[in-house]
């Protein structure tokens, strides 16, 4: 695990084509400026920064038969994909900067093809304002960003459920969503039938941060590849503005800090999308650099005057 976490691959990939405001495109360059290399180096991780991929442009066009840019769509996750997948089997740790949501068919097809050939096991922690769990039946806007969890549950187009080259790609034991506050109404029911396990924001209300990581990082061993895909929504507009789709209630500061410092205490974490940080929307770059705070607890700084046990690991 220690050997994985030192050696950390940044992959930019700037695209819009999942989501109904342009400029998510625009986040590797921001996150970037905010300093993401020196920020890990100074953690004493090896960062190698491999550009940005270069995929088809955004077309702006209406949705299609439920789906917005869909063939653009598959492009860049076949991209994301192929290039994560390059860097896990390097025995590196992949951040996807992304880039929308969409982009999570890609990144998480690429980690489940790659513990399956290791024969680990996957956990994936999404965190999100939205459960992202829409199909084109069931869709409010035919935006793919809101479709990604669906997909690799083997829900969609058959050229985003087969990318892992299993379906479905993640079944309901391998993942946690955290943070929602979002869903519509199709999309409710859908999740439920799935037998999803999501801590939105009133059980986080109710229970408090450090019970909800308890219970969604619960089991995790030393044979687990914990995937976190960070959608920057996830946190309150209020730290957070730069972000297409705000949702009000979300997690402070302070609570976002604890969720981060929490999955570094498992030593698990391996791979780590940030995704739908949007800098047309943002002021001052600012929702960059929180979302770099928040990178930096996740991997190990910590504002401990003293080490103390760990929790939630299940060790
Ligand atoms: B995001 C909405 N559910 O499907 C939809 O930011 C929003 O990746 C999706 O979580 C938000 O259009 C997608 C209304
Ligand atoms: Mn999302
Ligand atoms: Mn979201
Ligand atoms: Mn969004």
């Amino acid at each position: 695990m220690q050997d994985i976490r030192k050696q950390v691959s940044l992959v930019g990939v700037p695209t819009d084509v999942g989501a109904g405001h342009r400029g998510a495109s625009m986040g590797p360059e921001a996150i970037r400026v905010a300093g993401i290399t020196q920020t890990l180096e100074q953690l004493g991780l090896t960062v190698r920064d491999c550009g940005n991929l270069n995929g088809p442009p955004n077309p702006w066009l209406p949705p299609q038969a439920g789906y917005r840019h869909l063939e653009q769509v598959i492009a860049w996750n076949q991209l994301a994909h192929d290039a994560l997948y390059a860097e896990l089997s390097e025995g590196r740790f992949p951040i996807m900067l992304g880039g929308d949501h969409c982009l999570g068919v890609g990144s998480i097809s690429a980690v489940s093809r790659y513990c399956r050939e290791q024969g680990r096991k996957l956990r994936v922690l999404w965190l999100d304002a939205h459960t992202d769990f829409n199909t084109a039946d069931l869709t409010p806007s035919g935006n793919i960003h809101g479709m990604p969890v669906a997909c690799l549950f083997g829900h969609g187009p058959r050229e985003l459920v087969e990318m892992a080259g299993q379906v479905p790609a993640l079944q309901a034991d391998m993942l946690r969503q955290i943070g929602i506050r979002s869903v519509d109404d199709g999309e409710k029911t859908f999740i439920h039938q799935a037998g999803i396990e999501v801590f939105d924001m009133r059980f986080i209300d109710e229970h408090g941060m450090r019970h909800t990581m308890e219970q969604a990082l619960h089991g995790l061993d030393e044979n687990t590849h914990l995937h976190v895909s960070f959608d920057v929504d996830f946190l309150d507009p209020d730290i957070a503005p730069g972000v297409g789709t705000t949702v009000r209630g979300g997690p402070n500061y302070r609570e976002a800090q604890l969720c981060m410092e929490m999955i570094a205490d498992t030593e698990c974490m391996a791979s780590l999308d940030i995704v739908e940080l949007n800098p047309a929307l943002d002021v001052r770059n600012q929702t960059a650099e929180v979302a770099l705070d928040l990178v930096r607890s996740l991997f190990g700084q910590s504002t401990l005057v003293r080490p103390r046990h760990k929790i939630g690991a299940g060790r």
